[in-house]
């Protein structure tokens, strides 16, 4: 807004110069045409500030105090009867579907806003039974048991998974040791301490390639799994989530997938409208963590404040309106549409599955990248910061690490 008023005033308070040259004056009437020109710019310059003050402090602000991208809309949404089509399959709940506004202003780390959720656009859903939790470990050994399924994380690498752009980088003796062993990456707090987040590709800094790490053995082959049964299942790259929907939707003679990325932001907002969090627009309400996320200054210091340095046993934290836990925070979830930046700028309206292909500006060369929604136990408010209910994250769809997992919905009969 300031810019352009400031335009807006410096076309009203002068003409071209060329002209003004030529304009026959009295030398003494110049220094009081030029002192009114001066108070009526002052005058302006004034009326804009106190203008934009007011503006500021009136306009719907963000937790950082800054005003939102998009306007608030205050119409009820439209959500369709909460009558489940039937009893909830175990450990489901009913979402009733309806309209809602989808996106909108994400803050990341240093007040930069995250272009991919924008702009806040209405949609439409329908009704769908979901996971109460994220897939735990317990359930995931089920299916492995059954199926004798490995997943990416527990099979060598493959090179054709790889850009050229990282296979060039590596070295011959780099590159006989990645694919010689299973791998999988974990997270792993810098012994340096990091004060710049901002340079690019600073993530190999807290995440390292650890040999024989998956759900397994999430931390590497020193942890186990034992008595950590009901933690979200990790390492699960996005083929080993939609296998896992298969072999169930087999088992039941239902439909279960991933959720689309529309339908889990729905599921996340709990009823509640543009709101920042799937419980509200207050971080901790009454000074309680709603969410595993990361508290301290991220990569190096984790207070654990909220009780958890890494995933929890799922429903340690409140459920949304909606009896689904842990929408925000402990690890991130899988959808089915592929990742694009400019999505939201032509998505249909009526249940939306994603665009046709995944393109990252950021990693051009990429294999598809799918949607991941909710962020993870490593999300800090100086960093990433997208337990934000409308934040995006993605991932190659063979991508894993000890911070993604995901939760299924089973479609209405
Ligand atoms: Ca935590
Ligand atoms: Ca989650």
């Amino acid at each position: 807004m300031s810019k352009h008023s400031k335009h807006e005033t410096g076309v009203r308070a002068g003409h071209p110069p060329a002209k003004k040259s030529h304009k026959p004056h009295t030398p003494a009437a110049a220094p009081t045409s030029r002192k009114r020109k001066l108070l009526t710019l002052l005058g302006l310059l004034c009326f804009c500030a106190a203008l934009a003050g007011v503006t500021y402090a009136l306009w719907p602000t963000t937790k950082l105090g800054r005003p939102r991208v998009g306007l608030l809309d205050p119409t009820p949404l439209k959500l369709n009867p909460d009558t489940p089509p039937g009893p909830a399959p175990e450990g489901m709940v009913w979402v009733r579907g309806g309209e809602f506004w989808m996106g909108g202003e994400v803050e990341q780390h240093n007040g930069i806003i995250a272009e991919d959720s924008l702009p806040p656009h209405k949609v439409y859903v329908d009704g769908f039974f979901m996971d109460k939790y994220e897939v735990t470990n317990e359930q995931w050994a089920v299916f492995a048991k059954e199926t004798g399924y490995l997943t990416v994380a527990e099979l060598k690498p493959d090179p054709n998974d790889f850009t050229r752009e990282q296979l060039d980088s590596m070295t011959p003796e780099h590159k006989k040791d990645l694919f010689a062993h299973p791998v999988s990456l974990v997270f792993t707090p810098p012994p340096q301490r990091i004060y710049n987040l901002d340079i690019a590709h600073m993530e190999h800094m807290w995440w390292s390639v650890v040999k024989n790490s998956s759900w397994k053995q999430p931390e590497g082959p020193m942890g186990s799994i034992e008595g950590k049964e009901k933690r979200p299942a990790t390492h699960i790259a996005w083929v080993d989530a939609v296998e896992y929907c298969k072999w169930l939707s087999k088992k039941t003679g239902r439909t279960y997938r991933l959720p689309t990325e529309a339908e889990w932001e729905f599921a996340a907002r709990g009823g509640l409208n543009q709101k920042d969090y799937p419980w509200g627009d207050e971080l901790t309400p009454d000074g309680k963590w709603m969410a595993n996320i990361w508290q301290g200054r991220f990569p190096n210091e984790n207070s654990e404040a909220d009780g958890f340095a890494r995933a929890a046993p799922v429903g340690s934290f409140p459920a949304n309106g909606y009896g689904l836990h842990d929408m925000a925070g402990n690890v991130w979830e899988w959808c089915s549409d592929f990742y694009r930046k400019d999505y939201y700028k032509e998505s249909p309206k009526k249940n939306p599955q994603g665009p046709t292909s995944s393109f990252d500006l950021l990693e051009p060369d990429a294999k598809e990248k799918y949607v991941q929604r909710g962020g993870s136990f490593l999300c800090a408010d100086n960093y990433c910061i997208r337990f934000q209910v409308a934040a995006r994250g993605k991932g190659e769809k063979k991508s894993a690490g000890n911070h993604v997992g995901f939760r299924t919905v089973c479609e209405a009969k």
